[in-house]
């Protein structure tokens, strides 16, 4: 286990991170030259065709140390926009270390500050790195300032790096094993792993990714998830590089993936802690914050009978993207169809386009708004609450409102239409 570090690769939207990522695939041998393309990691053609990371991406290295040794780095490039700032909040929980960017011409940017309040509110080791040192425009001495002020390191811990050539990035792979501590944790105490995300595979049913904290986890075992109390067989363990690797056992300290044949996404929640159906451990991990959705919005089939089409495209969706929140909803206009939850605009435009390529489901968008509570006082018995839905208040003065996220609304009230 002392040879394994676990780190992330975190900074604002397009300041290099999958573009490093990439260096340090190729200088550590990981996909060989003539397989290599530009951010190999962003598999999804969304991300590819935008030139943006949608999902967080982890994928296992090997490095020979100038100590002769080899050490297992288990990466994790993320997304940088905002929207997808879940998959870091994930991330991070898999990892004891972070590569904290900043572009060298942009400099420090609101969601590199985001992020990095994250990774230390983890107590995760920080490695700053000036990266695109390459371009006529780099302000690298007023970017190391900014650095040593935000993050409290000396001059001399933050690391000058090129995505584009490749400069630094032997600094890098060096700060990485000298820095980041190794996992903790014991292989022979009772299983805990943290599922840290999940993926539908249409074959081999739902997949899961977790970090083990304590335990071991063999081929064949009988595991069971700890909040929904759901036993399996582990038909298949292993890590993950550009593709699965099955192993026959996965132990304290490892990244990897477990198949289990389940094929309802419902049974798997991201968050939940894997355990052994024998030995037991006593208390669960703490999981991951529950996410507030920014912007909702009704997504509702074209034709009414593919409702329930919807209804398992969002289910496998959600596997995939656990930011994304639904609740069936009926409107007078369109039929019956899903009040969803996203993290932004640009989250609710990707999970339409998802819809579309990956499950063959053209749904037809309502215009973002918000439900609300207005309570307005009856004059002889007690107020009465209706809940609305529209992107406008109702002008009356007379209704005393309050906004409030729909998913805590009551059953028995009424919406009205989008
Ligand atoms: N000149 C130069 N360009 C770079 C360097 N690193 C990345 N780029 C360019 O910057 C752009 C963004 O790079 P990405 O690696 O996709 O950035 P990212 O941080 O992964 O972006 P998101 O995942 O969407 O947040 C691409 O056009 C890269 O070619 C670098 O070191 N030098
Ligand atoms: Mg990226």
């Amino acid at each position: 286990m002392k040879n394994i570090r676990n780190f992330c690769v975190i900074a604002h939207i397009d300041h290099g991170k999958s573009t490093l990522s990439d260096r340090l695939l190729e200088t550590t041998k990981t996909i060989a030259a003539r397989d290599m393309k530009e951010q190999a990691l962003d598999s999804m053609d969304l991300e590819r065709e935008r030139g943006i990371t949608i999902k967080s991406h982890a994928i296992q290295l090997y490095h020979h140390h100038k100590d002769g040794q080899v050490y297992t780095l288990n990466l994790i490039d993320t997304p940088g926009h905002v929207d997808f700032s879940y998959e870091v909040s994930r991330s991070i929980a898999a990892c004891e270390g972070a590569l904290l960017l900043v572009d060298a011409t942009q400099g420090i940017q609101a969601q590199t500050i985001s992020n990095l309040y994250l990774a230390i509110d983890h107590d995760l080791e920080i490695i700053p790195i000036i990266n695109k040192i390459d371009m006529p425009n780099a302000m690298i001495e007023e970017v190391m300032d900014q650095i040593i002020e935000l993050v409290g390191v000396k001059k001399e811990d933050i690391v000058l790096a090129s995505g584009k050539t490749g400069q630094g990035v032997e600094d890098i792979l060096t700060a990485i094993v000298e820095r980041i501590p190794p996992p903790k944790g014991d292989p022979n105490a009772p299983l805990q792993a943290l599922v840290f995300d999940s993926v539908f595979n249409s074959f081999r049913g739902v997949i899961a990714y977790y970090k083990i904290m304590n335990g071991t986890m063999k081929k064949g075992d009988k595991i069971r998830f700890f909040y929904t109390e759901k036993e399996y067989n582990a038909d298949e363990v292993g890590i993950l590089q550009i593709n699965m690797i099955p192993k026959p056992e996965m132990r304290a300290g490892d990244v990897g993936y477990v198949i289990t044949g389940i094929k309802q996404s419902k049974e798997i929640k991201v968050g939940d802690t894997i355990t052994h159906h024998a030995n037991p451990c006593k208390e669960g991990i703490h999981g991951f914050e529950e996410v507030k959705p920014m912007v909702f919005a009704g997504l509702y089939p074209i034709e009414n009978e593919d409702f329930e089409d919807l209804r398992e495209s969002l289910e496998k969706l959600q596997l995939n993207d656990s930011s994304l929140t639904f609740e069936p909803e009926s409107s007078a206009a369109l039929g019956f169809g899903f009040r969803c939850g996203f993290l932004g605009m640009l989250h609710l435009e990707i999970i339409q386009e998802r819809l579309s390529r990956e499950y063959d489901m053209e749904v037809i968008t309502t215009i973002p708004n918000v439900s609300y509570y207005a309570t307005r006082p009856r004059r002889r018995s007690s107020s009465c609450a209706l809940r609305w839905t529209s992107p406008t208040r109702p002008t009356s003065t007379s209704w005393r409102s309050r906004t409030s996220p729909h998913k805590s609304s009551p059953s028995r009230s009424t919406s009205a239409p989008s």
